[in-house]
């Protein structure tokens, strides 16, 4: 039986980061998909009060909120670690992974992706040009920001892959699929390279919408 359940929904970027974890580590887990528009119901309400994925279940022990999620694994799937022993590389990951939460996905990828992808896709929605367009200037300080912290580097906080780009790889490869997308990469080409080294990885390769899908056999 697989030590590790997630509970999720395919697409979501944050359920991506934690499935994607799991695979660099080389654990079992099983996918354990939230059923579309159950998410503010029992029983996922007694899992997540906020009515949001993904969750971990490892044990009987639950938790959620995908930065805890990611230093959780990392504590209890040691091999490889994805936390850099450099106080001032972890500093870097550390900070990366909050840009992540607060002003690459509020404000930015909440309004671009929803209106691009979740509403169109999932919703019968229309996509909102005027509420896209406003979140463009956001969109490049952010995109700016994460290319300077890049730099030269082979990966976001450091020489090695850590809990940042396993956070940030599902959230840019999801605004890939944008025509958002094209402007903010030629601005800051060392994104996207890095995208793709991290797109060609088993771990991305195998949590792709689709394959997260097929897991939860809703294709
Ligand atoms: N702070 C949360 C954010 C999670 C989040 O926003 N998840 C989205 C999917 S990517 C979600 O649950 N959306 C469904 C909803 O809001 O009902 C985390 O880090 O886990």
């Amino acid at each position: 039986m697989a030590a590790f359940i997630v509970h999720s929904i395919p697409g979501s970027p944050y359920g991506r980061a934690v499935l994607a974890t799991l695979e660099e580590k080389g654990a079992a887990y099983r996918l354990a998909a939230v059923a579309p528009g159950t998410s503010k119901s029992e029983p996922h309400l007694a899992r997540h009060p906020f009515g949001r994925v993904p969750v971990l279940e490892h044990d009987g022990y639950l938790i959620y909120e995908t930065q805890a999620i990611l230093r959780y694994l990392d504590r209890v799937l040691p091999q490889p670690s994805l936390t850099p022993s450099d106080p001032q590389a972890a500093g870097l990951m550390d900070q990366l992974m909050n840009i992540c939460d607060w002003y690459l996905m509020q404000g930015v990828s909440n309004v671009i992706a929803f209106q691009r992808i979740i509403g169109p896709q999932l919703l019968g929605l229309t996509p909102d040009e005027a509420v896209i367009a406003e979140a463009m200037p956001r969109a490049h300080v952010v995109f700016k920001e994460l290319s300077r912290l890049l730099g030269n580097k082979s990966f976001l906080a450091d020489e090695q892959m850590t809990l940042a780009d396993m956070l940030l790889a599902p959230h840019l490869d999801f605004l890939a699929q944008t025509p958002e997308w094209a402007p903010l990469a030629a601005a800051n080409p060392n994104l996207p390279a890095w995208l793709q080294r991290m797109n060609a990885r088993a771990s991305l390769r195998a949590t792709t919408w689709q394959q997260v899908a097929a897991l939860a056999g809703v294709v």
